[in-house]
């Protein structure tokens, strides 16, 4: 005959068994979601940002928040363009091309921390809490470095002297542009403001790329992978368009390649494009959340100069 357990047994073997449930089951829940914002940034996301370099997470905002960011991207742009139009001089801020089919659209907007609160709280506040877990460290924003792409069409006459170009992103990784000075392992966050469509020029990247480095040669202002290294290494097919509704994040490595085509809708394709480095790699002064690599790179702060044309527009108003 068997032995039976003793009631002392098992009201032991009951009380563990309860409690290896309600921990052990916790214990194996913390450890698969690596304490992202609302739980999305998982193992798995994790494993993919180092082995493609990028990670995407759709609809990352509510509708509300969407809202926000676009009242804000029209706010900022009509300042600017009333402010340039006042001063009769184009903001130093703003990056505008004529195409070759006469259409004039702004390209890119920076800096934009001076402008705006809210854009600075998701550089300062959402997105380091995002990199957390891909980086295990605190990520500090590069406020200079960060920008708003606007790629929007502008309907009205500016009278002001708009240079020919193209609203395409060449093909190029970002760390070219840094590489010598700039922190290490800087990462790239873009907020979609708009849907992003192939249509609007959704970004574009080339995954795994992040691992290697490529010769740049230069295209007027910009850095592009040059031509022999394009057809010997990048592979078209193995392009991924990154394709979402407004609210989406995508967050990569800056040394992954990434280009965009034109923007052949009527709307606007809005993203706000942040740099950021882990806060050990950032030398020079970090405050609330923001740093100015040193050297800037950039010669004189261009909000220092444009804040005084901005604010004689709002006064003359
Ligand atoms: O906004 C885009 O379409 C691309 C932006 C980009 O490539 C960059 O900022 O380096």
């Amino acid at each position: 005959m068997g032995e039976l357990l003793s009631p002392a047994d098992t009201y032991n073997f009951v009380f563990y068994s309860v409690i290896f449930l309600c921990y052990g089951s916790e214990y194996i829940y913390v450890n698969n979601m690596i304490d992202g914002m609302n739980g999305k940034i998982d193992k798995s996301k994790i494993e993919k940002f180092h082995d493609d370099g990028y990670i995407f997470l759709p609809s990352y905002y509510t509708e509300e928040q969407v809202k926000r960011l676009q009242s804000e991207s029209n706010d900022i742009l009509q300042m600017l363009i009333e402010s340039s139009i006042e001063n009769d001089r184009l903001s130093n801020r703003l990056n505008i091309t004529q195409r070759e089919d006469g259409t004039t659209i702004v390209y890119s907007m920076s800096p934009f921390f001076d402008l705006s609160l809210l854009f600075r709280e998701i550089g300062t506040e959402d997105i380091p809490a995002l990199h957390q877990p891909l980086l295990d460290s605190k990520s500090i924003a590069l406020g200079n470095y960060s920008q708003l792409n606007y790629k929007q069409k502008i309907d009205r006459d500016l009278s002001l002297d708009i240079e020919q170009g193209s609203d395409e992103w060449p093909i190029h990784s970002d760390w070219v542009y840094f590489e010598g000075w700039g922190p290490k392992n800087m990462l790239i966050t873009v907020v979609f403001i708009d849907q992003c469509t192939q249509e609007n020029g959704a970004i574009e990247v080339w995954p795994e790329t992040h691992k290697e480095s490529f010769t740049h040669s230069k295209n007027g202002q910009d850095l592009e992978v040059s031509e022999a290294e394009f057809e010997e290494r990048l592979d078209p097919n193995e392009r991924e368009h990154i394709v979402g509704p407004a609210g989406s994040v995508l967050i990569f490595d800056s040394r992954l390649v990434h280009s965009s085509g034109p923007n052949n809708s009527d709307g606007p394709r809005r993203v706000l494009t942040y740099r950021h480095a882990p806060r050990d790699n950032i030398e020079g002064e970090v405050f609330e959340g923001v740093a100015r690599p040193n050297p800037s790179g950039g010669g004189f702060p261009v909000e220092l100069i444009e804040s005084s044309y901005e604010l004689e527009y709002i006064r003359n108003k």
